[in-house]
């Protein structure tokens, strides 16, 4: 098992892989999307929280991110001494109509594939992916982890239609007609997974990249009146059997999943880490459940996290973990503070003696390879 840092966009740079390493990551997770462009009150200083106008304007429809940036970019994080393990999410410039199943579909999903190849090529493994219309949306964020930190949670369901030319919780299309998203079925939305699985897995399997998908954040059947395909755990596993195949695999949010009302979180971790189906986690803790939670540090919440570990390990995860999120603190760092401090707690629970068995870092580390 190895330590990774997710680094959104404007962070891709040296000091933040630096400050990875410093931390004891082996692998970094970066954000292409920016969550933060042209937006009014969502700050770029911690992860993205919007209102109903979501976070902020979608990127250029016509520039795919190209094999010659992404291989640029590994270059800068192997000369770090770190590893790009992933490419977290989809820019919904590039994919609205495949969400949306809309006119420009077929383009958008040859326009996918050609960056899967291009990850393939740049030796990058892993996309992560999350297949919602909504999006990461309805959250507040409150003083709610321990000791007053700011931490992001949500207070009730939120059912705001979603204006025309959105999706994705980011406007793709400034100039689109009045009017708000006419509402999908949830058989619909899993019929576009399939499309989206149909055409892109066998681009993947031959790339040789392994598509990773998200939960869906917050984990509720509808969010803005639109609906979601993973709110329970159970169907995680409807998402795998859609289209089996070792390229179709899970980005796999400890989190989110203990939102679920449904199912048991260790059981999930259990359930899917066995069947070798982890590409990468997010392991953050949370208290309570959805539409009624609050994000908290790492060590208070509901969560195990040495219990997640130790059922990782034992079912031989050998993955990268990264903290996710982590509740900003009071200093004039708030992110790279609560980052080190979830990392801190992650390293040496990675390392340390688990109860039964060695984990799997520490073995690792001892021969020498996990540095
Ligand atoms: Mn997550």
């Amino acid at each position: 098992m190895h330590l990774g840092l997710g680094l959104y966009r404007h962070q891709l740079d040296d000091e933040h892989f630096r400050f990875a390493r410093q931390c004891g990551c082996t692998h970094v997770v970066a954000h292409l999307v920016d969550y933060f462009r042209s937006s009014r009150g969502n700050r770029p200083g911690d992860q993205p929280v919007g209102d109903d106008a979501g976070w902020g304007l979608a990127g250029d429809p016509d520039r795919m991110w190209t094999h010659d940036e992404l291989a640029r970019l590994v270059d800068r994080v192997d000369a770090a001494g770190l590893k790009l393990e992933a490419i977290e999410n989809l820019d919904p410039a590039h994919w609205h109509d495949v969400l949306l199943d809309g006119p420009k579909k077929r383009q958008q999903l040859d326009a996918v594939a050609t960056l899967v190849r291009n990850l393939g090529r740049a030796g990058i493994p892993i996309l992560g992916y999350n297949f919602s219309i909504a999006g990461v949306a309805g959250r507040i964020k409150g003083p709610f982890a321990r000791g007053g930190a700011e931490a992001v949670g949500m207070s009730g369901p939120v059912d705001t239609p979603i204006p025309r030319g959105m999706v994705w919780n980011m406007v793709y299309d400034r100039d689109a007609p009045p009017g708000v998203l006419p509402p999908a079925t949830h058989e619909e939305l899993w019929a576009r997974l399939a499309d989206f699985l149909e055409a892109i897995v066998p681009v993947a399997e031959e790339a040789g990249v392994t598509l990773a998908a998200h939960p869906d954040d917050p984990p509720l059947p509808t969010v803005r009146g639109q609906p979601r395909l993973v709110y329970q755990p159970h169907l995680y596993q409807r998402l795998l059997d859609l289209k089996p195949s070792p390229r179709n695999q899970l980005e796999f949010c400890v989190g989110t999943l203990a939102e679920m009302t449904e199912g048991d979180v260790y059981e999930a971790v259990d359930q899917y880490s066995r069947q070798g189906k982890l590409a990468y986690v997010h392991l953050r803790n949370v208290r309570g459940k959805a539409p009624y939670y609050k994000e908290t540090f790492i060590d208070e919440g509901d969560v195990d996290v040495a219990r997640v570990l130790e059922i990782l390990a034992r079912n031989g995860f050998d993955g990268v973990v990264i903290p996710d999120h982590a509740p900003q603190m009071s200093c004039p760092a708030p992110w790279h503070a609560g980052m080190a401090f979830a990392l801190g707690f992650l390293r040496a629970a990675m390392l340390g003696p688990m109860p039964g068995e060695e984990s799997h870092a520490k073995t690792q580390r001892r021969k020498g390879k996990d540095e």
